[in-house]
């Protein structure tokens, strides 16, 4: 397969104003019928022949001004029809067929448990009828869908609703007219017998939005949090972006098979159950937020993204990378914004600095790909926030208001690049982002070294910068980027100065924000009466990785009073960190892992109170998880190492902190009913945390209160917090208590997948004999995204010690698992197959065993585009 490039794109040659869909579904075949409105681009001289995208279909009829066109004067081939010779204007009509109960690939139209739907980002509708399916065609749509009426009740598209009635056979039609324009990416079609949760939302300029939330029926008890959300996006939406809803109706279906978390087709978002259905029995407080999260994002993708769209998927961060950004303010807002910005930072260190470091590294804007469903990545999604997140440092909240107001007003309507997005925040800040465009451009994770400098006599405190960009595929030369790196001096009690760069008056911030923008730089401060503490990249203002010698002291010191509640946690962290390195060395050379105070003392003050802030004290609590070790130790790296310190420093510090832990167990309690108000969450948080440690200790009393908490609790976030820990130190009772968990919750898929997801990941549970026996058990399925990856995603991603198994078992096992899901579901190998993509940072016996079945998937004949990009460029 040829690779796409940004550099060859060219606007389309016809574009199409209006598109008329007209769908006959039925179990053995669906018919679609499209009448396109089509004309020669004004822009482009020579319009030429009329291509247009397709696969995976019948055709049936091509006609042009409602006659039939000759045969001779098209080309047909597996992913195109072109069309010779066809006049500057003309109505375009096509009738293909189309079998979705055979789509696994859930690219298209498929069926989802009985239930019609669709997803078409980004080229699933070329999976429906031939059309131009680029993001910069944008049409009017209007669909009329006939199907039986008995099992497909409820018929819905984007739009309103213009008709309906009932037809001979027990079938029925409807008709949706959608009045926004849009790329074909963002068509939706939903099919079946659903239930409807209604609600409404009034405008702040006063225009009513019905809102519609569709599921099966008997999950009606399980949307109250979904709605109460969208419309807390609504109203968030107004407030921090002065952006309304646009919509008469706005629905939002939950179908149970799906490749990720939801998609915001316009007016009409599907969503995967497990993104969507929450009752406290069921769901856990993360579930509530991570619902919350999404149903927010897909809510404001309507203006970042759909009525401001992509010209091309090299963009594609335009949107995704901006409305992570919204999505992260909003739920900063909406629970607590130092704790929102911990799990940011956390997931972008797991997940996109190994990519950023990997032969799959690629810029939050690539230049080329083969498969583009390979590029929804945490480059393009989570650095891409963070590149939208230094822009507002760099420009200030209101800057950056002006700067997006003026970008939804100048591009409404349009398809445009990451380059009107940084033109509109310069033109409405007069900042300078010239240099500040490599974030698009170039890979890899800036590393930046700091050293500090202070002269008692005149008052100086200097801070040497120097920054680098590591190699990328591809880029060898890097430039030097822009950086925002906010900053804070402590004194020796702990207080903020209010630095000052020579030359600068008097201010009042505690935190400034430095701009580095040289390869080395300088920053120096005045009127610093004694040597400071520094608190550096506060909030983590830039994605990149900072190094300061820090003494330990000077991490247990920002720890207690850093007023970046953020860089407290990190202080923290880095305590951690060095204690697990220590432990790996101490572990590898067979020496006893010992725990010296420094971290106890740390970790016991927080406990004891200090910081009154229940959540950022779990948050400072919590391990840094194996693979985010694993990125950071140096080649090769050891998963036995990793996994065996990290298991001893949790047990030493839980027998070190054993009261603590038992007072701050017994503190958090819940009383009464539960709610998911970030102080409720806040108290299970370090309620579970704490009573993980006991168990992980082999505290008798911790261990009796866990086997009790799981059989009496009455809300998901409890039982699993006593179940969890259970697992993973496998304490008496724990297969009963899996057991009984399993017939509690089997017909309730989200729990049956925690279910799966709980063992999988676990280093006692999850090893390859249980995996294998997990994949053979009825409930589970390969067909089902969430099932695999309950399974196959927790074991490849979460459990590092049984995957990496020295005798490579488990990756012959795994590489079986990606060629099966090839067949079937294309982009879930492919993300399967990344399990592998690492290998190079493995010791060369694990490297030979890991390459030897990246070559076995490789030399598949029938390989998929999506894991053939994935195999080969891993392989490198
Ligand atoms: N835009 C969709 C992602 C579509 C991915 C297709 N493989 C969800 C989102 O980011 O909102
Ligand atoms: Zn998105």
């Amino acid at each position: 397969p040829q690779p796409v490039r940004l550099a060859e794109y060219t606007p389309p040659a016809y574009v199409v104003d209006t598109v008329d869909l007209h769908f006959e579904l039925g179990e053995e075949w669906t018919s679609v019928h499209a009448r396109l409105a089509v004309r020669a681009n004004p822009d482009r001289a020579e319009p030429g022949a009329l291509f247009l995208n397709g696969r995976e279909m019948e055709l049936l009829e091509v006609a042009v001004d409602g006659r039939p066109w000759p045969e001779t004067d098209y080309e047909l081939n597996e992913e195109s029809l072109t069309l010779h010779g066809v006049p500057e204007h003309f109505t375009l009509e096509i009738t293909t067929s189309i079998r979705p109960q055979e789509n696994t690939a859930l690219e298209g139209l498929y069926k989802s448990s009985g239930t019609f739907c669709t997803q078409c980002e980004p080229e699933g509708f070329r999976r429906i009828t031939y059309f131009p399916d680029r993001s910069d065609v944008m049409a009017r749509y209007t669909t009329t869908i006939v199907a039986d009426a008995e099992r497909y009740p409820v018929l819905l598209s984007n739009g309103n609703r213009i008709g309906a009635g009932t037809l001979p056979g027990g079938r029925h039609w409807v008709q949706w007219e959608d009045p926004h324009p849009k790329p074909s990416y963002l068509f939706a079609l939903v099919a079946g017998d659903l239930a409807r949760v209604s609600d409404a939302f009034t405008t702040l300029s006063g225009r009513e939005v019905a809102l519609h939330i569709y599921v099966e029926h008997g999950n009606e008890d399980k949307v109250d949090h979904a709605m109460r959300s969208l419309k807390a996006a609504m109203a968030w939406d107004e407030t921090a972006y002065g952006r309304e809803c646009d919509l008469d109706v706005y629905q939002v279906v939950a179908v149970e098979d799906f490749n990720m978390g939801a998609m915001e087709n316009k007016g009409l978002n599907i969503f995967n159950t497990s993104a969507i259905l929450a009752k406290p029995e069921t769901a856990t407080d993360a579930d509530f937020q991570r619902i919350e999260a999404i149903i927010g994002h897909e809510y404001f993708h309507n203006w970042s993204g759909n009525r401001v769209t992509l010209r091309d998927w090299f963009q594609l961060s335009l949107k995704e990378g901006f409305t992570v950004f919204r999505e992260q303010q909003f739920a900063g807002d909406r629970y607590s914004a130092p704790v929102q910005r911990i799990e940011d930072v956390r997931r972008l260190r797991t997940a996109q600095f190994p990519e950023d470091d990997g032969p799959t590294a690629h810029p939050v804007r690539p230049d080329s790909y083969i498969e583009i469903s390979n590029f929804y990545t945490p480059t393009v999604y989570e650095k891409g926030a963070e590149v939208i997140r230094m822009m507002y440092n760099l420009l200030g909240a209101e800057d950056f208001r002006r700067g997006t107001d003026l970008y939804f007003q100048r591009h409404d309507g349009q398809a445009v690049t990451t380059e009107e997005f940084a033109r509109a925040l310069e033109d409405a800040s007069e900042r300078d982002l010239s240099q500040f465009r490599l974030w698009y451009t170039q890979a890899g994770t800036p590393r930046i070294h700091v050293d500090g400098d202070y002269d008692p006599e005149a008052g100086t405190y200097t801070l040497h910068m120097r920054q680098e960009i590591p190699e990328t595929p591809g880029q060898r030369q890097k430039e030097p980027m822009h950086i925002p790196i906010a900053v804070g001096l402590l004194d020796g009690d702990g207080n903020g100065l209010a630095p000052r760069l020579t030359g600068e008056g008097e201010r009042a911030e505690t935190t400034r924000m430095l701009e580095l923008r040289e390869a080395e730089q300088s920053f120096t401060f005045s009127g610093i009466p004694e040597e400071p503490v520094p608190s550096l990249l506060r909030s983590f203002s830039a994605p990149v990785r900072l190094e300061f010698g820090y003494r330990d002291e000077d991490l247990a010191f920002l720890l207690a009073n850093d007023e970046d509640l953020f860089n407290r946690w990190e202080a923290g962290q880095e305590l951690a960190r060095r204690a697990l390195f220590r432990a790996m060395t101490a572990y590898r050379s067979g020496a006893e892992i010992e725990l010296e105070g420094t971290l106890v003392d740390a970790f016991g003050a927080l406990l004891r109170g200090g910081t009154g802030d229940k959540a950022l004290v779990a948050e400072a609590l919590t391990q840094p998880d194996e693979s985010y070790l694993a990125d950071l130790m140096d080649w090769p790296v050891d998963p036995e190492a990793i996994h065996h310190a990290r298991r001893s420093i949790r047990v030493r510090l839980a027998q070190a902190l054993r009261d603590d832990f038992l007072y701050n167990y017994r503190a958090h309690q819940a009383d009464g009913e539960y709610s998911a108000d970030p102080e409720a969450i806040a108290r299970r948080r370090l309620k579970n945390l704490s009573l993980a440690y006991l168990v992980a200790g082999g505290d008798e009393a911790g261990i009796e209160a866990a086997r009790e908490q799981f059989r009496q609790a009455t809300n998901m976030t409890d039982r699993l917090g006593a179940l969890r820990p259970m697992v993973a130190e496998d304490v008496a009772g724990t297969g009963g208590a899996l057991e009984s968990f399993y017939e509690q919750w089997k017909d309730e898929a989200e729990v049956v997948d925690k279910w799966f997801a709980i063992q999988a990941s676990s280093p006692v549970y999850g090893t390859l004999d249980r995996i294998k026996a997990l994949l053979d058990h009825p409930a589970f399925n390969h067909k089902n995204p969430n099932k695999v990856r309950a399974v196959l995603g927790a074991f490849a991603r979460g459990n590092p010690y049984r995957f990496h198994a020295a005798d490579g078992t488990a990756y012959a096992f795994f590489a079986d698992q990606v060629l099966h899901m090839d067949g079937i579901n294309p982009q879930m190998a492919a993300a399967l197959a990344r399990g592998f993509s690492r290998f190079r940072r493995y010791d060369e016996e694990r490297q030979r065993l890991m390459r030897e079945q990246l070559e076995r998937i490789r030399r598949e004949p029938q390989l998929s585009r999506d894991t053939f990009e994935i195999v080969t460029k891993s392989l490198g």
